[in-house]
């Protein structure tokens, strides 16, 4: 199984980290390919639990190079506090290959993302406020500085002033704010170069290489389907490609070189931030299973909104990512609801719609229609064999692969690296 991509079904927190740590050690390379510091990707090891926005999960597995591809946005001081606080809990992160052209988080982007949130007033997106979509902004106005212009000083100056030009208009003249230097811009950013130097690499030579010489390389999304700038409930997204084939764009492979994409999926639903969300819960049901579930942004902390399981946003992860196969995570937490409605359908304005509509005020307007399944009591954060889940519980299993449309090949009862169950 040599090129694996793993992407999040729904609205991200699916728990692709613990996913993606799972596919084992066999795995030479995990790659990140979209988003940046938003991400936060929880890994359980034994006692030890690990939260990670900018690096791979592969950074935690001995054995294996942790890649940060060019549709990754790093921002420098990030990167170097998170491999920081990693090497002090004793793990080895001098594998780490960065991108030579992956786009840099200059300071003034984390300042722009802040305060045009809050001129967008009740119209915010609800961003994670670390600089994402002004770099990615930057980078499609031809304006973004990149891990490469750190080695030519020269023309990171020359880069920075240019981008200084527009930014500074902005600050100054929209948002009232203090203009930014070129120097102390410019100097901030070298102040890293020395120290990424050895961990720059052409990603895409290294990474196809790898493949020809048959190895196993994991391409792991940050964010999530029905987060992607093209995909999802734009404008309520992130600013990158979080979709499958943002792995071939963001690392510099070509499709045909991936044989498996793994869709993470829970067994009910969340989301940060702002947008529709058609299974969300106004209710003490809602606030149950956020309390059960511990959902709390990884990065922000911010609580998340929690809903009911959403088949119809499974069916469409399955179409635009050409799914091979769904993990399901988080089964445990719907343990002791006696019956659990999932929602197979919608109603628009009073017309049944069962795939997910083109048109974003449809999407606004969509009411779930619920299928309610049998739930369980039995604790099941022990069980390793399907055949060990109670009865209802592998109904609701067996029920939510039918009505997604793709097989689930792996079930989670817990945050433990251990609690989960394959299906062979
Ligand atoms: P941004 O900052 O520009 O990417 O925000 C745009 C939208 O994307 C959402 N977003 C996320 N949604 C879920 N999880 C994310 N990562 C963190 C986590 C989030 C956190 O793992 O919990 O800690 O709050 C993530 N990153 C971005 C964001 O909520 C906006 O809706
Ligand atoms: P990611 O962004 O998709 O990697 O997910 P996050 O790490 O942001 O959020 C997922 C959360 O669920 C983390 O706290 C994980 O430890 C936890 N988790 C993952 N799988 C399971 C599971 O099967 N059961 C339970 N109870 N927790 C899980
Ligand atoms: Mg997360």
């Amino acid at each position: 199984m040599p090129a694996v991509v793993v992407v999040g079904a729904q609205w991200g927190d699916e728990g692709k980290g613990k996913a993606t740590d799972q596919l084992g050690s066999e795995v030479d390379y995990v790659v990140k390919f979209n988003g940046g510091n938003n991400a936060g990707h929880t890994v359980v090891v034994g006692d030890e639990k690990y939260a990670l926005h900018l690096l791979p999960s592969g950074i935690l597995s001995p054995g294996c190079t942790p890649v940060i591809g060019n549709g990754v946005v790093v921002d420098l001081e990030v990167l170097f506090r998170e491999l920081d606080a990693l090497t002090e809990r004793g793990v080895d992160v001098s594998r780490l290959l960065v991108s030579a052209n992956a786009h840099l988080i200059p300071p003034y982007n984390r300042t722009l993302d802040k305060v045009s949130e809050r001129f967008l007033g009740k119209r915010q997106i609800g961003t994670t406020g670390r600089g994402i979509g002004p770099t990615y902004a930057d980078k499609m106005a031809r304006v973004g500085i990149r891990v490469q212009d750190l080695f030519d000083e020269h023309i990171l100056r020359q880069k920075v002033e240019g981008a200084l030009v527009q930014k500074n208009q902005l600050l100054l003249k929209v948002y009232n704010r203090r203009a930014v230097g070129v120097d102390e811009t410019a100097d901030e950013l070298l102040s890293y170069a020395e120290r990424l130097r050895p961990m720059v690499a052409d990603v895409s030579l290294v990474l196809n290489e790898a493949l020809d010489a048959g190895r196993t390389v994991v391409f792991e999304a940050g964010q999530a389907t029905m987060l992607d700038v093209d995909h999802g409930t734009y404008p309520f997204v992130t600013s990158s490609s979080a979709t499958a084939a943002g792995a071939c764009t963001g690392s510099g492979i070509g499709p045909t070189r991936i044989d498996r994409v793994v869709g993470v999926i829970k067994a009910y639903t969340t989301r940060v931030g702002e947008g529709p969300f058609p299974t969300e819960l106004h209710d003490e049901w809602g606030e149950r299973l956020r309390t059960v579930g511990g959902e709390y942004g990884t990065t922000t902390g911010r609580p998340r909104r929690c809903g009911w399981y959403d088949a119809v946003v499974a069916r469409y992860a399955g179409r635009i990512n050409a799914l091979t196969d769904l993990v399901l995570t988080k089964l445990d937490v719907l343990t002791g609801i006696e019956k659990i409605p999932v929602c197979v359908a919608y109603d628009v304005d009073g017309r049944r719609v069962d795939e997910m509509p083109v048109d974003q005020t449809a999407f606004h307007h969509a009411r779930p229609v619920y299928a309610e399944l049998d739930g369980w009591d039995e604790d099941i954060s022990g069980c390793r064999e399907f055949s060990d889940l109670p009865v209802n519980a592998q109904r609701y299993v067996l029920a939510l692969e039918e009505m997604s449309g793709t097989r689930i090949s792996s079930i989670g009862v817990g945050p433990d690296r251990d609690a989960t169950i394959v299906r062979h």
